[in-house]
């Protein structure tokens, strides 16, 4: 199945989504932006489970214990870490990168990174979480479904 086939037909999966409250002006855009086009997309609101966390950082620990359930085809991650005057931007950006890259690599389903924004300011976040610049967790929606018809593909 290709990519236009994932997004044209209706699919069916159990979606875990993770979201940080930290920068929730921007979080809460990018849950709405994930949870209409996963319905756009055919998943049942009964099929998505939302957890939330306090921050990004917490995202990898939430993505792990989710797919330890075993109830999920695929996890989407979404945050906004905003860059300040000190260096935990970089610290928190760095952990939740390795984290969720690692579950996704040793992990049993997809994780989506790309719900994770990572900034200098306000603006830019705003404008990937439902502005100029598109809704980064309508993406992952998306990609989700595109990963997980990739791990259901009988490649013999
Ligand atoms: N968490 C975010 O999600 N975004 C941020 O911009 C951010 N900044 O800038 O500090 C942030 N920090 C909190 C962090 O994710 C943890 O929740 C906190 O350190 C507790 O572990």
């Amino acid at each position: 199945m290709n990519n236009q086939q994932t997004l044209t037909q209706k699919s069916t999966a159990k979606i875990g989504i993770v979201v940080a409250d930290f920068n929730e002006i921007v979080t809460s855009r990018l849950l709405e932006g994930t949870l209409s086009e996963l319905n756009h997309l055919g998943i049942q609101t009964k099929d998505i489970k939302v957890v939330h966390v306090p921050g990004a950082f917490e995202l990898p620990r939430a993505a792990k214990r989710l797919m330890e359930t075993e109830l999920f085809d695929g996890i989407i991650a979404l945050g906004a870490v905003i860059r300040g005057e000190t260096s935990h931007y970089d610290y928190v950006c760095a952990e939740t990168a390795k984290g969720l890259a690692e579950l996704s690599l040793q992990g049993a389903n997809p994780v989506m990174f790309g719900g994770v924004l990572t900034t200098d300011n306000i603006e830019q976040a705003l404008n990937r979480s439902g502005g100029k610049g598109g809704n980064k967790g309508r993406d992952c929606a998306q990609g989700v479904l595109q990963m997980i018809n990739l791990d259901r593909r009988d490649f013999s």
